[in-house]
C-alpha cells in the first residue's frame, strides 16, 4: 500500500508535518471556512477523492461527519478510537477510564458509520491501568498500542481480508490473524 494523501482540518496538525517529511502529499480542508457540516463534508469528500483512496483512515481527526459523507466510503472508512470500545465512546476516554477504575483499558479501530465510535470492530488493543497512572501516562501507552494495531488494520484491509457479517468483522485468511492483541 502507498499513503496516497494526509488532509487534515487544521494546518499546524503534527500529522501534516510528519507526512511532508515523509514526502507525502499534504491538505488541508479549514472547517472554519465552512457555513455547515455538510458544506465541510462535501469539501473534504472533493479533497479525497482527488486521490482515489482505496481506503480512508481517521487518525485524532475530531469533526463528527455526517451520514453522507459515511455513506460515501461505506466498508473503506475506518477510525482509531482510544478505548476498548464499547467502553467509553466520545471524548476524554482515558480521564474517564481512571475515573471508572477499569484494570483494562486500550484502543479500538473500527468501521466508521453513522453513529458515533459505534461501527464494527477490526482489531482492539488491551492495555493494564497501572497504579499511579495519570491521563498522560496512560495516553501513552494507549498510543504506543494505537501505532502497533492502525498499520496491522490497513494491512489486513489491503489483503482484502476484512469481512463485515451482521455487523461483526471477521479476519479471514489461513493464519486466523489475532484481532485482540495484549501490551508486552
Ligand atoms: N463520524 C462518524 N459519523 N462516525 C464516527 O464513528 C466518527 C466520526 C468522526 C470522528 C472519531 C471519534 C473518536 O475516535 C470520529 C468517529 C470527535 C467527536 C466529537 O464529539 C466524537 C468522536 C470522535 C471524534 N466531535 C465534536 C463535533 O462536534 C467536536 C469536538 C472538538 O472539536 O473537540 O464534531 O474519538
Amino acid at each position: 500500500a502507498r499513503v496516497a494523501a494526509v488532509i487534515g482540518n487544521r494546518t499546524d496538525a503534527a500529522g501534516l508535518r510528519f507526512a511532508v517529511q515523509s514526502g507525502v502529499p499534504v491538505q488541508t480542508v479549514d472547517d472554519r471556512e465552512f457555513s455547515s457540516r455538510e458544506a465541510f463534508d462535501a469539501a473534504l469528500a472533493k479533497a479525497i477523492d482527488a486521490y482515489s483512496p482505496d481506503l480512508v483512515a481517521l487518525a485524532g481527526f475530531m469533526r463528527i461527519l455526517g451520514g453522507d459523507f459515511v455513506r460515501r466510503y461505506s466498508g473503506r472508512l475506518v477510525n482509531i478510537h482510544p478505548s476498548l470500545l464499547p467502553a467509553f465512546p466520545g471524548l476524554h476516554t482515558h480521564r474517564r477510564a481512571l475515573q471508572e477504575g477499569v484494570k483494562l483499558h486500550g484502543c479500538t479501530v473500527h468501521f466508521v458509520t453513522p453513529q458515533v465510535d459505534h461501527g464494527p470492530i477490526i482489531v482492539q488493543a488491551a492495555v493494564a491501568v497501572r497504579a499511579g497512572d495519570t491521563e498522560e501516562s496512560l495516553a501513552a501507552r494507549v498510543l504506543r498500542q494505537e501505532h502497533r494495531v492502525y498499520p496491522l488494520a490497513a494491512h489486513w484491509f489491503v489483503e482484502g481480508r476484512l469481512v463485515v457479517e451482521n455487523g461483526v468483522v471477521r479476519v479471514s485468511g489461513s493464519d486466523a490473524a489475532q484481532a485482540m492483541l495484549v501490551e508486552e
